[in-house]
């Protein structure tokens, strides 16, 4: 149970180096292997600052952030990035081949690795279009593959490293309604015992997690299930209509 996965935040607040106003204020939660922990709210609302405290991107001003009971402060960078895996809102493609930018975290990954995280990232038949296929060049920034096979790469990436936490930062938005609702699916399958932190703009995206936390300003406003948010919260509702 040392490696489960168990993701908390102790009432963390957070400002950016230099600034004067924190962007995240008293963030407590937590998430447990197997559940789906949500994340919404408008642009600006800190959802990128709060998932960025895990893997110590930044570290929060005052309170702690928790991984199986370990103030991640205690743990290096290289320790953490074995367990939780962070597909990046704006997801990072080097120069180099598919296979390079796949195995980019987790080198020792063998070729059926990187096609079953393919497969469940919905990247398997655009990989197997190209005439290299796992060679294929990418170039820097991703720039010759679209938005969403961008994305599809960087959540396989994440798979092949066979996390125990996986943090996806609006990682299905340059999906379409299809797309994104078969990479789903798989994803649950693949991801059912670890633990998934999801920031998302779909509400469609997030209905069956098992909390939804809406983010307002950088506080949590409102907490619960998408059934439970509906009843008992005015900004979800307004996020859910908008
Ligand atoms: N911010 C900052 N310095 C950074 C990044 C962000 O000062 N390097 C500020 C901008 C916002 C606040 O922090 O006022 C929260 O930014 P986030 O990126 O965390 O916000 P979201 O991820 O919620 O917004 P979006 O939905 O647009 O991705
Ligand atoms: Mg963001």
């Amino acid at each position: 149970a040392a490696l489960a996965g168990v993701v908390e935040y102790r009432n963390v607040t957070f400002a950016y180096p230099g600034a004067e106003s924190p962007v995240l204020s008293n963030i407590s939660f937590t998430a447990r292997p197997g559940q789906t922990v949500a994340i919404i709210g408008s642009t600006g609302a800190g959802k990128t600052s709060l998932l960025s405290l895990l893997p110590r991107l930044y570290d929060p001003v005052e309170g702690e952030v928790l991984l199986d009971g370990v103030p991640v402060s205690r743990l290096d960078r290289a320790e953490i990035t074995k367990r939780v895996a962070l597909v990046p809102q704006r997801p990072y493609l080097f120069s180099g081949t598919i296979e390079h930018n796949l195995r980019f975290g987790k080198s020792e990954a063998t070729d059926r690795e990187l096609w079953d995280a393919l497969r469940v990232a919905q990247g398997e038949s655009f990989v197997r279009d190209k005439k290299n296929g796992l060679d294929a060049r990418i170039a820097q920034g991703g720039t010759n593959v679209s938005g969403g096979q961008r994305q599809r790469l960087c959540i396989a990436r994440a798979l092949v490293t066979k996390p125990r936490v996986y943090l996806f930062d609006d990682s299905f938005s340059a999906l379409d309604v299809a797309t994104d609702a078969r990479l789903r699916a798989a994803l649950k399958q693949t991801t059912a015992d670890a633990t998934v932190i999801i920031v998302a703009q779909r509400v469609s995206t997030i209905t069956e997690a098992d909390q939804i936390l809406v983010l307002d300003n950088g506080r949590i406003v409102d907490r619960g299930t998408h059934e439970e948010l509906l009843e008992t919260s005015p900004t979800y509702q307004e996020i859910v209509e908008s």
